[in-house]
C-alpha cells in the first residue's frame, strides 16, 4: 500500500519511513509530488488539523495520506498555546520568541502549578475517506528559565521530572523513546503491522 505523507519536512519523512519499514507500506513524500499548498491549520484541536491536512492530500492524489499536528498545552494558561504553538509570539515567530513569551506569561506561577504536556495527533485517511487518528502525549512542567541545546520549539523550557532534565537536554534517541510524536507513531505502527498480518 502506498501512503503519501502530508509534509515536506525531510526529517519527519525519514523518521516515519524507517519506523514503518516491514509493515507493507510505501511512504511517499509530498516533496516528491507536484507542489501543493497544504490547508491552513485553523482547527481547534490537534486531530482536527491533522485530519484536514491528510484529507486534503488524500483527495488531491486519490491515495492514502498521513499527516500530523502537535504542540504544547499548559494547564496554568488554560491549555494555551495549544494548536497555536508554532505562532504563539506572532505569525512567523521563531522558537526563542515563542518560549520567551511563554516564560513571561508564566511569571508568578509557582512550582507545582506549572504542569504542561506536548501532544501529537497523527491522522491516516484511506482512499475513499476512512479516517483514523493516533495520539501521544508527554507530561512535564514549564521550567523557570531555558536550558539545553538539543531539540527544537519549546524543548529548552519543558522540564521532564522522570528524566530530571529539560527536553533540550535529552539526546535525540532519549527524546524519541518517550516523546508525544514517538508514542503516536508506535500506535500507528501497531495498526499497520496488524493490518499487514491480516491481509
Ligand atoms: P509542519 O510543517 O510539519 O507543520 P511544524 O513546525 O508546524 O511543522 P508541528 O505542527 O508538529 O510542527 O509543531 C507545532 C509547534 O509545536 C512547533 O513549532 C513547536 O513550537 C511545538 N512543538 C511540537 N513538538 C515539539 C517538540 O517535540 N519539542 C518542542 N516543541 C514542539
Amino acid at each position: 500500500m502506498k501512503i503519501i505523507l502530508a509534509t515536506t519536512n525531510k526529517g519527519k519523512t525519514a523518521e516515519i519511513r524507517s519506523l514503518l519499514s516491514g509493515c507493507g507500506v510505501e511512504i511517499i513524500s509530498l516533496a516528491d509530488l507536484s507542489a501543493v499548498q497544504l490547508p491552513e491549520e485553523t482547527g481547534e484541536t490537534f486531530p482536527d488539523n491533522a485530519i484536514a491536512k491528510a484529507r486534503f492530500v488524500s483527495e488531491r492524489f486519490g491515495a492514502g495520506a498521513l499527516a500530523d499536528d502537535s504542540g504544547l498545552e499548559v494547564d496554568a494558561l488554560g491549555g494555551r498555546p495549544g494548536v497555536r504553538s508554532a505562532r504563539y509570539a506572532g505569525e512567523g515567530a521563531g522558537d526563542e520568541a515563542n518560549y520567551t513569551k511563554l516564560l513571561a506569561d508564566m511569571e508568578g506561577v509557582p512550582k507545582g502549578a506549572r504542569a504542561a504536556r506536548f501532544r501529537c495527533a497523527i491522522a491516516l485517511v484511506m482512499p475513499g475517506g476512512a479516517t483514523m487518528t493516533f495520539e501521544g502525549a508527554l507530561d512535564g512542567e514549564i521550567a523557570f528559565s531555558p536550558s539545553g541545546a538539543n531539540g527544537f520549539g519549546y524543548d529548552p523550557v519543558f522540564f521532564i521530572p522522570e528524566k530530571g532534565r529539560t527536553a533540550a537536554e535529552l539526546t535525540p534517541d532519549e527524546k524519541n523513546a518517550i516523546s508525544h510524536r514517538g508514542r503516536a507513531l508506535v500506535r500507528l505502527k501497531a495498526w499497520f503491522a496488524l493490518r499487514h498480518k491480516l491481509t
